[in-house]
């Protein structure tokens, strides 16, 4: 089964896109996992699927690595929005996307006619402790709270941006070993349907480093969910401002939490190259 597709990255964080309006994959899951295969295929985080919607714009479809569909997510959107504008599928520089998670809304924003950045509002975040999802108390915040894996102890914030993410605020980054812990928390059962896993490091109130253990994808050079969440719980933690930078292994992105308690995401997107898969 043949088709075409492009392949974008946002800060690194890769991805194989294919216009499902006019191409056409019988299995996704295991499309995902045989594409994203970094020898046997054309490698990449996720495979992303364009289809149509009766209530947005558009709709995607975003498969991870390992096969598993997630609900949301942030570096994806941007390359969307800009995909479905270059290849001459809409003329609108603000687009709205349906997910599984709700419609999220990419504006490409311009300066004298070249294309400055990509501006998402991501909606609202979601606290609850069964909105992320986490087993316990269904009301309640998850906000430095004790989580032992393995007798160590680790202070989690736990935030839903439609999808799943764990917050973890750490001394020393650079020496902090993701890939022993990140797996942990990802499976830990007190996360139903898994975890994403933020290693965060404060350098100011305007700039946090971030790296990132993937649910479904391991450590990727960025996540922008997973900025989005770290930024609004490092303002629950009284670490940061509601605007800031989050450094990520592939670039930056500026995160805001407005006062309409929405976030705003604004970073790069970028088409690699184009092919057709055999
Ligand atoms: O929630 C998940 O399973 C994520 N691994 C999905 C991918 C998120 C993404 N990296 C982002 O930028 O938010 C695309």
């Amino acid at each position: 089964m043949k088709f075409k597709f492009s392949k974008w990255h946002g800060l690194g964080n890769d991805f194989v896109i294919v216009n499902g309006l006019t191409e056409k994959i019988d299995n996704y899951q295991q499309m995902a996992i045989e594409v994203c295969d970094r020898h046997f295929g054309v490698g990449a985080d996720g495979l992303v699927v364009l289809l149509p919607s009766d209530i947005a714009d558009f709709q995607m479809r975003i498969f991870n690595s390992d096969g598993s569909e997630a609900e949301m997510c942030g570096n994806v959107t941007r390359c969307m929005a800009r995909f479905v504008y270059d290849s001459g599928l809409t003329t609108k520089t603000k687009i709205t996307l349906e997910t599984k998670a709700g419609i999220i809304k990419p504006e490409l924003l311009f300066i004298d006619g070249v294309l400055d950045t990509i501006r998402v509002d991501m909606g609202q975040p979601r606290l609850k402790r069964c909105e992320i999802p986490m087993k316990g108390n269904e009301s309640e915040k998850v906000i430095n709270e004790l989580l032992v894996v393995k007798q160590a102890d680790y202070h989690i914030t736990c935030v839903s941006m439609g999808n799943p993410h764990c917050i973890l605020f750490v001394e020393d980054l650079e020496n902090t070993n993701l890939s022993v812990i990140g797996p942990m928390i990802e499976t830990h059962d007190t996360f139903p349907k898994k975890i994403n896993v933020e290693f965060v490091q404060v350098m100011s109130k305007q700039k946090l480093r971030m790296r990132v253990w993937e649910r479904g994808a391991g450590i990727t050079m960025a996540c922008g969910t997973g900025a989005c969440a770290t930024l609004v719980a490092a303002v629950l933690n009284g670490v940061a401002d509601r605007l800031a930078i989050v450094e990520l292994d592939g670039g930056e992105l500026l995160i805001e939490w407005g006062l309409d308690n929405h976030i705003y995401m604004s970073g790069p997107a970028t088409e690699v190259f184009r092919g057709e898969y055999l």
